[in-house]
């Protein structure tokens, strides 16, 4: 197998692309859906089934990760691959952006941030060289500089301010990732809503040089329109020949949007995560199974999946497992869900190769406005 990492794109329709990612550990075919696993697990989900859906390659945290089992633990058992028993591909988001979200207690400095660990109140330290550090130890194939942002809205000098030290950051963060063949490391470009913000944070990254570009600061409280606004400028503005991946989006029609307007891989908690609490995504629109007017329904969610949710089980069974808080509940519609987000994926990557992304996008819309779900 190739020892090395590229991209290569083998069509483009509009702005929309379509290529594959080539690592060591397999091919990513895009534009790529990453289900997220912050814990080691993809939620409710064997591996092997969330290979099932047609992933190439999973999220993991090192925010998550450091405080429970801890990178170096991780690390003495093999890496996280053979620890949680997924051989192929992980891109690890770097940590910053996830003190940010969820822990009430932190202090930011050049240096970094110091936070309080929302599980047990530990105090811990991130920096760009630790954040490379646990990567290592994880054993990730597509590294994340360490990087933060201001939830939207925020002010401009706010905003430039927190650019630009994540900037700096992303020096810091090449600098201690090195040379590592085989495995990348991707840069964040921020600058909230703002265009030349965004082209000052593009002109840094490319500057220093990575494996990838990712677009960060948005899905952050902006709203649909704002977000497609910035991603009519934002992908432009990064290398042509690397994947662009944009972090933490989204809903299907954000999907849709952002890689018509040419972003290559993205990640969401949400098909996961709605699998959990009864939120169905289908070609129809989004359905609750908890609803009372699925309890004598004898179809499936969708009679065109072939998930084993949709092959095998009727809506009123759903409803009835989900109701009683049974497990396989969750296990059911978080794989209907991951396998509907994945025929998007494939659904968009033939398109592109075809030349016929916009009318796969207006069937796309389409199907949703008819509803009858
Ligand atoms: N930076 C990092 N991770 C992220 C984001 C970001 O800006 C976002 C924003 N949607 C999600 N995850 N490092
Ligand atoms: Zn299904």
């Amino acid at each position: 197998m190739d020892k090395t990492f590229s991209f290569s794109l083998n069509a483009t329709d509009g702005k929309a692309r379509t290529g594959v990612i080539s690592t060591p550990r397999g091919e990513i075919r895009t534009p790529a859906f990453m289900p997220v696993g912050t814990a080691a697990t993809v939620k409710a989900m064997l591996p092997e089934n969330v290979r099932a859906t047609g992933a190439d390659i999973l999220l993991g945290n090192t925010y998550h990760l450091m405080l429970r089992p801890t990178a170096e633990r991780i690390d003495r058992l093999g890496g996280l691959h053979d620890f949680m028993n997924w051989e192929r591909p992980i891109l690890t988001d770097s940590g910053g952006f996830q003190v940010m979200s969820l822990t009430a207690l932190r202090k930011i400095t050049e240096q970094g941030v110091r936070f309080k660990s929302h599980i047990d109140g530990s105090v811990h330290e991130l920096s760009p060289e630790r954040s490379m550090e646990i990567q290592r130890l994880l054993g990730s194939d597509i590294v994340m500089c360490f990087d933060e942002c201001p939830a939207l809205p925020a002010d401009r000098d706010r905003i430039a301010e927190s650019m630009r030290m994540s900037m700096r950051w992303a020096q810091r963060s090449r600098d201690a990732f090195g040379d590592r063949p085989g495995h990348a490391l991707f840069g964040i470009q921020q600058g909230g809503l703002e265009e030349d913000l965004r082209g000052e944070s593009a002109e840094a990254l490319r500057g220093i040089g990575f494996d990838g570009y990712a677009i960060g600061g948005l899905a952050v409280g902006e709203g649909q329109k704002a977000m497609f606004e910035t991603l009519d400028y934002a992908p432009d503005m990064l290398p042509t020949d690397k994947p662009r991946y944009l972090m933490g989006v989204g809903k299907p029609d954000d999907i849709v949007g952002a890689v018509k307007r040419g972003v290559d891989m993205m990640d969401c908690v949400l098909p996961s995560r709605s699998g959990r609490t009864g939120q169905v995504f289908t070609r129809r629109g989004v359905l609750n199974i908890k609803n009372a007017r699925h309890q004598d329904d004898p179809r499936p969610i969708d009679e065109h999946c072939n998930c084993p949710a949709c092959a095998n089980y009727s809506r009123a069974y759903l409803h009835h497992v989900f109701r009683a808080q049974e497990i396989i509940s969750s296990m059911l519609l978080t794989w209907h869900n991951l396998h509907y987000y994945q025929e998007i994926m494939q659904g968009m990557r033939d398109a592109i190769a075809a030349g016929r992304f916009a009318a796969w996008e207006a069937d796309f819309h389409a199907e949703r406005a008819a509803g009858d779900i």
